[in-house]
């Protein structure tokens, strides 16, 4: 973040003549966060699947946002957090499930993605 001071030279404005803008880096040249899912992870059915995102970050320090969706669907749990779980569902064979994981710090995004294998426990 940039502060700026400017101090207006005309006498008529009196002694309360600065002004102070602040300007955000993301206004200058914001520079795009980087995502990070995490491993790909192998888990048992029926067991809790916990996600790590926490190695995401932006290089300007950033606040960044996060959003996680499961291909086939399952429901997720603190889709919206960086740990993210969901319950390993029954599967009939082992079975692969992609995570997507998009950050944003507000005015640039970054995807990754992690496979979780679902192992059948019946074979
Ligand atoms: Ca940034
Ligand atoms: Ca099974």
């Amino acid at each position: 973040m940039y502060l700026i001071n400017i101090k207006a030279a005309h006498s008529s404005l009196g002694t309360d003549n600065t002004r102070q803008i602040e300007i955000t880096t993301a206004s200058l040249s914001n520079r795009a966060p980087s995502a990070d899912a995490g491993a790909d992870l192998a888990a048992s059915e029926g067991a809790t699947v916990n996600l790590d995102g926490f190695s995401s970050s932006d290089p300007d320090g950033d606040e960044i946002t996060y959003v996680w969706t499961i291909s086939p669907s399952v429901a997720l749990k603190n889709a919206d957090t960086p740990a993210p779980s969901f319950a390993a569902p029954s599967v009939t064979s082992d079975t692969t499930y992609t995570l997507t994981l998009a950050v944003s710090d507000g005015t640039d995004a970054a995807t990754d993605t992690v496979a979780v294998t679902v192992q059948d426990a019946s074979r």
